[in-house]
């Protein structure tokens, strides 16, 4: 069965907890949870993972290679600062869409700025945790035309 990987980057482990004015009320266990149901729904395996560390997140994204067909990606504030993300995303070849929850463009200058967009096949932002699942079905899209 067709497997893709739902990779959150830092702080997004404290979704629902503080800030729900920008991030929503949805816990990072929500949100994986519903991304592996949406999988489950479409027939596909969802596999989820976080991490606060951007060594762990270009390895989970080299790991992806072979075993994951495409990956949803938030990679938090290392979108607008990670060269080692964009490296690894071109390096490992994995369609990848980025994702983020706020609409970026809608906020500080600083955040319109993405070294992901550049090697991502598309880009969601700004529809909260229902992104996810958008992402899922953009990536699932995008694999069926390949
Ligand atoms: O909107 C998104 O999904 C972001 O990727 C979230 C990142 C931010 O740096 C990006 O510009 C946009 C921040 C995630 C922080 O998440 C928190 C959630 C609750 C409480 C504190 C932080």
């Amino acid at each position: 069965m067709t497997s893709i990987l739902v990779l959150n980057g830092p702080n997004l482990n404290l979704l629902g907890t503080r800030q729900p004015e920008i991030y929503g009320h949805t816990t990072l266990a929500d949100v994986e949870a519903m991304s592996v149901e949406h999988g489950k729904a479409r027939g596909v395996d969802v596999v989820c993972a976080q991490s606060n560390h951007e060594g762990a997140l270009v390895t989970h994204i080299q790991d992806a290679r072979g075993t994951h067909a495409g990956i949803v990606l938030n990679a938090g504030a290392y979108t607008h600062t990670s060269i080692a993300m964009m490296d690894a995303i071109k390096g490992a070849e994995m369609p990848t869409v980025e994702l983020h929850l706020s609409n970026v463009h809608a906020r500080e200058e600083f955040r319109h700025r993405s070294f992901i967009a550049p090697v991502a096949i598309g880009v969601i932002a700004g529809f909260g945790a229902n992104g996810y699942k958008l992402a899922i079905d953009a990536l699932l899209g995008y694999l069926e035309t390949r």
